[in-house]
């Protein structure tokens, strides 16, 4: 049977072989895993166990009895494990609760599997903390989309969410000062408790930059919103201090406040996480070596404390140039935080394609590498599948075959549609950041052999035209196939307006081509046909684009922007100009 285990593991040893669990089996969960997530887990996949059985499940950490034989086999890295399944039973054995977490989250996989596999797996992530940072400008993700993400971190074994959604009146200027009123608090325990049941720490950041005075009065004022945080059962904090301009941007005063947090109030509570911040200077592009806001950073920041980092500029990949230059100033690893696949300020894209680009010999230079989404919390999970996979195991990353493997997940009913749609939504577009992502890649040699041949001798490629043909139609189809789903409604709730635009493109593209086959055959009534027709779509297509997504920063809705729709723009002037009129 042909599976992949997400994220990919270190080591996966298996065999054809496979067992079926029997109706009566013993269950063993260590001591020191009681009331844990991954005690819920195993009760859910084991509900009816016997007191003594032939098959046995073990799940246990290290120094547990119930997998003591197994003591030696447990990578000794943080959150590792090992996993064995055989004809006898299954063994789980963490190095510590989150290890034995992930041991049975992939048991999960394995189990939903048509046949479970014998296997051995050895397992442990390459990245101390995997996740998301919510850092974005836009509406704040909903009850409903972050619970459903934490689900996703602990399914593909991201430790790390840190809520900070710029557009939170609570989390910045001025309103941080305030306690959440009831209901936003109730909805934040509810999280921190969803966060807990995935092994997911939940951090809980503030934004006071924009107008803090250093002064005990704001001091104060920021202890007690924490203390009110930690009511609500926060038990990991930071402090992010990135676009932001005056006097809040003083480097001595920044340390003085984190340092105080963390004597007075981090290790005061004792079970209170590392402490984060994000620093004003948070990019190499934006660094003002002379200033030396860094090297005070570096050198007077407690070292327990972690520094977010977001590359050489706001949107950046990773590679070793980036961690040589930052890590000797901040006399830390730093604590990555990517600006992938946010898209707050191209907001009339989708970001979905695959995440490629960052190193993947940086495993050892970082503390953490978390993403900033989109606004779209579920078309979000495209690129977090791939980043989970990728900070998990970067020797085996793939990119293109962890972003099919996306695609599947989402939905796995209509992946070959959901492919197609997010193979020509992936490029931003010229912007501020200069960050642009491959598009319509597979299509793009047919595109070119056609407009050259008709451009430059008004001749029709016979091959390229009808592979562009048939890309349109298969554009059309999948925009049907996603919008009639109900496969997964949050995805399509938010792409909607993406999908019936691609619709219209492809239908633009396939009338195109005609009107070009009708002007290169002489078909004078066809060609106008076709033209009318087209120029239709136009108007449709840009009636789309002034009517949805109508943000106040890039109102619209721009799909297969970067190939397809100037192509066919092309084309369609260039069948024109031919014809003469
Ligand atoms: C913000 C972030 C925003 C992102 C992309 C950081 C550290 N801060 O330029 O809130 O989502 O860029 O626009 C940022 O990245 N400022």
């Amino acid at each position: 049977q042909d599976f992949h285990l997400q994220p990919t593991p270190q080591k996966y040893v298996g065999s054809e072989d496979s067992v079926s669990i029997p109706a009566k089996y013993s269950l063993q969960v260590g001591a020191a895993l009681q009331g844990s997530a991954a005690e819920q887990l195993v009760a859910g996949l084991f509900p009816d166990a016997a007191v003594t059985a032939d098959f046995s499940v073990s799940i246990g950490m290290k120094g547990d009895k119930s997998i003591r034989k197994y003591a030696a086999r447990i990578p000794k890295q943080a959150e590792g494990y090992y996993l064995k399944i055989d004809k006898e039973g299954i063994v789980v054995a963490g190095a510590d609760r989150r290890g034995v977490f992930y041991g049975v989250q992939t048991l999960v996989q394995l189990i939903a599997l048509p046949k479970l596999p014998l296997a051995e797996v050895t397992d442990y992530p390459d990245v101390p903390y995997r996740g998301v940072v919510e850092g974005f400008y836009g509406v704040p993700w909903s009850r409903e989309a972050r619970l459903s993400q934490l689900d996703f971190y602990g399914r593909n074994k991201m430790n790390i969410y840190i809520y900070g959604p710029k557009d939170d009146p609570y989390h910045s200027s001025p309103n941080w000062r305030k306690p959440y009123p009831a209901q936003e608090a109730e909805q934040l325990k509810e999280l921190v408790e969803c966060a807990r049941r995935n092994e997911v720490l939940f951090y809980w950041a503030i934004h006071p930059g924009k107008d803090i005075r250093w002064n005990t009065e704001d001091r104060n004022l920021l202890m007690e919103k924490f203390e009110s945080m930690y009511r609500l059962g926060i038990r990991a904090f930071a402090v992010f201090f990135d676009d932001i301009s005056g006097e809040g941007t003083s480097a001595e005063k920044q340390v003085e406040l984190l340092n105080d947090i963390y004597h007075n109030f981090v290790k005061a509570k004792g079970d209170v996480a590392p402490l984060l911040m994000c620093p004003t200077e948070y990019n190499r592009l934006w660094t003002k070596l002379e200033g030396g806001y860094l090297a005070t950073l570096g050198g007077k920041l407690h070292p327990d404390i972690g520094i977010l980092w977001t590359g050489d500029k706001v949107v950046a990949c990773i590679d070793k140039p980036t961690m040589q230059f930052v890590n000797p100033l901040l006399k830390r690893k730093a604590f990555i935080w990517w600006n992938f696949p946010v898209s707050d300020y191209v907001r009339d894209r989708l970001l979905l394609g695959a995440v490629y680009g960052n190193g993947t010999d940086i495993d050892d230079d970082i503390s953490a590498f978390i993403s900033n989404p989109m606004e779209h919390a579920e078309a979000s999970k495209i690129a977090l599948f791939s980043i989970a996979d990728y900070a998990w195991n970067m020797d085996a990353y793939k990119s293109d075959a962890s972003w099919r493997r996306a695609v599947r997940y989402l939905m796995p009913g209509h992946a070959a549609a959901l492919q197609v749609f997010a193979s020509h939504n992936s490029d931003l577009g010229g912007n501020e950041h200069d960050f642009r992502r491959e598009e319509s890649e597979q299509i793009r040699p047919a595109l070119e052999r056609l407009l050259d041949a008709y451009c430059r001798e008004g001749k029709r490629e016979v091959a390229a035209a009808s592979a562009v043909t048939e890309e349109c139609e298969r554009m059309i189809a999948s925009a049907d196939l996603l919008l009639a789903s109900d496969e997964n409604p949050a995805l399509i709730k938010e792409i909607t307006p993406w999908l019936m635009q691609f619709k219209l493109l492809g239908e633009y593209g396939r009338e195109v081509l005609c009107m070009l086959a009708a002007q290169c055959d002489g078909k004078k009534t066809e060609l106008e046909k076709a033209a009318s027709h087209a120029k239709a779509l136009q108007v449709l297509m840009t009636k789309i684009d002034a009517t949805y997504n109508q943000n106040g920063f890039q109102p619209g809705v721009k799909t297969g922007s970067c190939h397809l729709k100037p192509a066919f723009d092309r084309l369609y002037q260039e069948v024109v100009r031919r014809t003469g009129k």
